[in-house]
């Protein structure tokens, strides 16, 4: 986060730009598809006596967090691939040879 302090806040001003931020979203926020953080704010009164709020996402008087959801992206796909196992070595298949097949999975979306 970066700004700030406020010098200074009238009574009823509202100061929407001093203060700025970002987060860099990590693989764990992304499988619990959501963000979930709050803000604290600390002013000093005329005697210099702290007075604080954790922040609200809608409301002056409340204490919730600020939620972020994150849209999902959830995808697997699967390739098989077969071998012909010509046990005998004779160019043709016989009773009781075998194929083999092989699988490769992977994760094509976003999510863990
Ligand atoms: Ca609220
Ligand atoms: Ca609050
Ligand atoms: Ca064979």
């Amino acid at each position: 986060m970066t700004g700030g302090p406020i010098t200074s806040l009238v009574p009823g001003a509202i100061d929407t730009t001093t203060f700025s931020g970002s987060y860099t979203i990590q693989q764990s926020d992304i499988d619990n598809l959501q963000v979930t953080n709050q803000a604290i704010v600390t002013g000093q009164d005329p005697d210099n006596n702290n007075v604080t709020d954790t922040s609200d996402d809608n409301s002056p008087i409340e204490n919730d967090p600020t939620d972020t959801d994150l849209p999902e992206d959830s995808e697997i796909s699967i390739i098989k691939t077969s071998v012909f196992n010509d046990e005998n070595g004779d160019g043709f298949a016989q009773l009781g040879e075998t194929i083999s097949y092989s699988f490769e999975v992977t994760n094509s979306g976003a999510t863990t």
